[in-house]
């Protein structure tokens, strides 16, 4: 399949080239349409300047028409959400997911523990265990308590690895990290996962596109998902923001090494801050070629995300040139897909010609559900966590709040042969659903009896769903 796909994308390029920066494709085939067929999702940011109605026009049509899933440039971080101890501000924020919804666009929470964009009163606990902890667990509490079943994804933890070449936790400048030690990132995983259960939930950081050697950023976030995963904690994604130059040929392969990596270990990896900024220098003197190979990189980035299996998001840190924290923070500029004026970069063209060279029925999902498909009372409800206990789980195995963790599903199943037994259930008759691979039903049956005959069912992958009363519970089975 690769040389096909690499003979129609040797084509198009070399027509694109001659259409020069204007898209060759039909103003209505989108990315956005495409990534959707294909089970995926594709993104970019609301930049500040959106939510300050501070933008041309241009950019939410764009936006909506080209996007499936967003996330907030800065709205949704601690300082914008809880300026003030245990003062919450979520105006902005419901702005976002009422724009999401409107459009039907996967909503991705950013962040809830990081070190940056923290608020002065916090730092004011520096060194103050206890007091932080209260602190991580009530802003967590609150904030995806307001968001519950509005944000498919949270960035749980962003950027605790140091950036040493001896990869550890950042112990420097993280008051999460100096005054609580690395369990506060556990601890924000179940907190997370006790309030919102359905939300999938992500550690994110940079330079995790540079490789798997040894002391890597990436080969330490690889080990600390193992334990994570031995020991309970609900990480169900990883994030690599991959902020790269135009210089970097090789990102593209050691993202899809680690996307293999953390395949091994049933966790997702999405793409969540793509951008591939040229020096600032060059601006002004950037020709066709410069614009191509950017295009050939972010076509990489694209064919990497469509043939990994358990990648989920591709998702881009802004839309246009015109508004990008490359030009004020970064010493780069014009990474992204369309240019100052709004136009789309042959960088736009290189995804649309990689997804079209990877048919719908070629590329898996990650995703059991679209979002859309699952109904709004599907929420595990829980009661035992509310005096959920933080224990140091980085060199042990068990701990209270796991063990809480474990408790949470009542409703349960098991595949023995062909008959799945299901419990749990026994209050009221459940309804039983299959879904294949693509969140395509199968069929839906009352369970009356606590269990279900698949005989009649083909051999494969599918996920089923209980759902009593509003308590549900999902889990994927193997008829062989
Ligand atoms: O784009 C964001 C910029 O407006 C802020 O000033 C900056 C402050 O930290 O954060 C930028 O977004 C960052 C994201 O939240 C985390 N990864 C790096 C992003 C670029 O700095």
């Amino acid at each position: 399949m690769k040389s096909k796909n690499s003979l129609f994308g040797f084509l198009i390029s070399a027509a694109l080239l001659n259409a020069g920066l204007t898209s060759a494709f039909a103003a209505d085939e989108t990315i956005r349409s495409l990534a959707e067929e294909r089970g995926r999702f594709i993104g970019t940011i609301l930049n500040s300047e959106w939510f300050n109605d501070n933008i041309e026009p241009e950019f939410e049509q764009i936006h909506k028409t080209q996007f499936n899933v967003v996330v907030a440039e800065n709205e949704m971080k601690f300082d914008a959400t809880e300026p003030k101890e245990n003062e919450f501000n979520y105006t902005k924020g419901d702005k976002m997911i009422a724009y999401a919804q409107a459009n039907n666009i996967r909503v991705r929470g950013h962040a809830l523990a990081w070190h940056s964009q923290v608020p002065g009163w916090v730092n004011d606990y520096k060194g103050q265990k206890e007091k932080l902890l209260k602190v991580l667990k009530n802003h967590i509490d609150s904030v995806v308590g307001h968001w519950k079943g509005k944000v498919a994804e949270w960035d749980v933890v962003n950027e605790a690895v140091n950036d040493e070449y001896n990869a550890g936790w950042r112990s420097q400048g993280s008051v999460w990290y100096e005054g609580i030690g690395a369990e506060f990132l556990d601890s924000a995983f179940v907190w997370t996962h006790a309030i919102d259960p359905d939300a999938e939930l992500c550690y994110n950081d940079y330079s995790l596109e540079w490789g798997m050697r040894e002391n890597s950023k990436a080969s330490f976030v690889v080990e600390q998902v193992k334990r994570w995963k031995k020991n309970g904690i609900p990480i169900t994604c990883v994030g690599t923001q991959t902020h790269i130059e135009i210089a970097h040929e090789t990102t593209p392969q050691n993202v899809r090494d680690f996307a293999k990596a953390l395949a091994e270990l049933d966790i997702t990896l999405n793409i969540t801050e793509l951008d591939i900024g040229f020096p600032k220098g060059s601006a002004g003197s950037l020709g066709a070629a410069d614009y191509a190979k950017q295009g050939h990189l972010y076509r990489q980035f694209m064919d990497v995300f469509l043939e990994e299996p358990n990648m989920g998001e591709f998702v881009i840190w802004g839309l246009t040139d015109a508004h990008s924290w490359l030009d004020e923070q970064q010493g780069k500029t014009e990474g992204l897909l369309y240019d100052k004026q709004y136009k789309p970069k042959p960088a736009f063209d290189s995804i649309m010609v990689s997804l079209k060279s990877h048919p719908a029925s070629e590329v898996k999902t990650p995703y059991t559900f679209k979002k859309d498909t699952i109904p709004s009372d599907t929420t595990v409800q829980d009661t035992t966590v509310k005096d959920t206990t933080v224990r140091d789980t980085t060199a042990k195995d068990t701990s209270n709040a796991i063990m809480k963790f474990t408790g949470l599903q009542k409703l349960s199943m098991h595949l023995a042969g062909r008959t799945l037994f299901i419990t749990g259930t026994s209050a009221k008759p459940s309804t039983v659903e299959l879904f294949d691979m693509q969140g395509r039903p199968v069929f839906s049956t009352k369970c009356e009896k606590g269990s279900i005959d698949l005989k009649h069912t083909a051999e494969g992958l599918y996920v089923v769903r209980i759902r009593t009363g509003s308590t549900s519970y999902m889990q994927r089975i193997a008829i062989k």
